[in-house]
């Protein structure tokens, strides 16, 4: 293969490098094009300290430029230019305007902050929803306090209100983060962090693990599912009286196998065994979730390779494998699984 001239492969690497960055991620997933007001209160924040330092960088190399050009030694000249130690005029400059420019920065910053973190109000009301949301090797659990439910790696938000949501973790520190709504905030074991969300329209927004937490760091995806209020309250409704009890043979035989296998870490709501594993994602309504694992498209053909090898689709997890289950087993237990609405 011929090497090309060096600017041709210069050229070359910049191309890649352009259309590596164009490929990063779907829309929806845009920290530079957030879709709530919170995210572009902060997205305000980014672009105020990026012009500052525009106008910063402009001036002092117009400067540098300047002197560099005016003030070069001609042939010949060797006499000491005039010095200017000890200028008044010139310190008081260069103290003043950094003062000034950092001031114009700390303001807006110190306001949206404050106010962004301040805690949720303590009655409930129509303008917001409170979340906990708690990080574990590799998953996410969601609480909704005021609706009385739990899921794990869906958080769904209804659209134009306030998501108020406490972040922790019951292991390692992770970090929540919805790239397209929002910053990120610490998820730490025993200390709550606060972060406020919210989306303008609705979509399935990507969220991540922003914190190296583990093998399955990459892998710890979650998705926030933003749809309009009524929507989302069908959905809770749904989700505090949902269909766990099987209604088919297959079905039933399935409840048992999982009942043997499964309900030590796993819970399921709303079933006549209690079953309330809480080592693992509450599987409620397993069957509208669109992923498994917050990772794996939730089709038939991807929920028995979870089943049979979880370790091969996230290295680390505390998910056992159970190839071993016989065929018959397997197959009522995903009959069961499939069932829950
Ligand atoms: C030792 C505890 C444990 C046992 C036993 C266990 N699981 Fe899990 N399971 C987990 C953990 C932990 C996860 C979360 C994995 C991750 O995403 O990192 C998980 C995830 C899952 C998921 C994906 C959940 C989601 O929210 O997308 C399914 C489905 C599942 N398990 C089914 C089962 C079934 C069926 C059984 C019994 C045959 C079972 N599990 C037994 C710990 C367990
Ligand atoms: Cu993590």
């Amino acid at each position: 293969m011929s090497r090309g001239k060096p600017i041709g492969r210069l050229f070359l690497f910049f191309a890649m490098f352009a259309l590596l960055l164009t490929g990063c991620e779907k829309p929806l997933s845009n920290v530079l094009d957030p879709q709530g007001k919170i995210g572009k209160e902060q997205l305000e924040l980014i672009n105020l300290s990026v012009y500052i330092m525009i106008f910063v960088c402009v001036i002092v190399f117009a400067i540098f430029f300047y002197v560099l050009l005016r003030f070069r030694r001609k042939p010949g000249d060797n006499a000491i230019p005039k010095q200017v130690e000890g200028s008044l005029m010139l310190e008081t400059l260069w103290i003043v305007i950094p003062i000034i420019l950092l001031v114009i920065l700390a303001i807006p910053t110190v306001m949206t902050t404050f106010s962004q973190a301040k805690e949720a109000p303590k009655t409930a009301s129509e303008d917001f929803i409170r979340v906990k949301a708690t990080g574990h090797q590799f998953w996410w659990e969601f609480e909704y306090p005021d609706y009385k439910i739990r899921t794990s790696q869906e958080l769904h938000i209804p659209v134009g209100k306030k998501v108020y949501v406490e972040v922790t973790s019951d292991d390692v520190v992770h970090a929540f983060w919805v790239p397209g709504l929002a910053g990120k905030v610490d998820a730490s074991p025993g200390r709550i962090n606060r972060i406020p969300i919210d989306a303008d329209k609705p979509g399935i927004y990507k969220g991540r693990c922003a914190e190296l937490c583990g093998a399955s760091h990459a892998l710890m995806n979650f998705q926030v599912v933003a749809e309009k209020p009524s929507e989302f309250e069908k959905w809770a409704k749904k989700r505090q009286k949902p269909k766990s009890e099987p209604q088919t043979v297959e079905a039933k035989d399935g409840k048992k196998v999982f009942a043997q296998n499964c309900m030590s870490c796993h819970a399921i709501d709303g079933t006549k065994l209690k079953m309330k594993g809480d080592k693992a994602p509450n599987l409620t309504g397993f069957a509208k979730r669109n992923k498994i694992g917050g990772l794996l498209d939730n089709n038939e053909k991807n929920l028995d390779r979870w089943l049979k090898n979880p370790e091969k689709v996230k290295p680390g997890t505390y998910m056992p494998g159970f190839s071993h289950l016989n065929k018959k087993d397997l197959s009522s237990l995903k009959t069961y699984l499939k069932s829950l609405k």
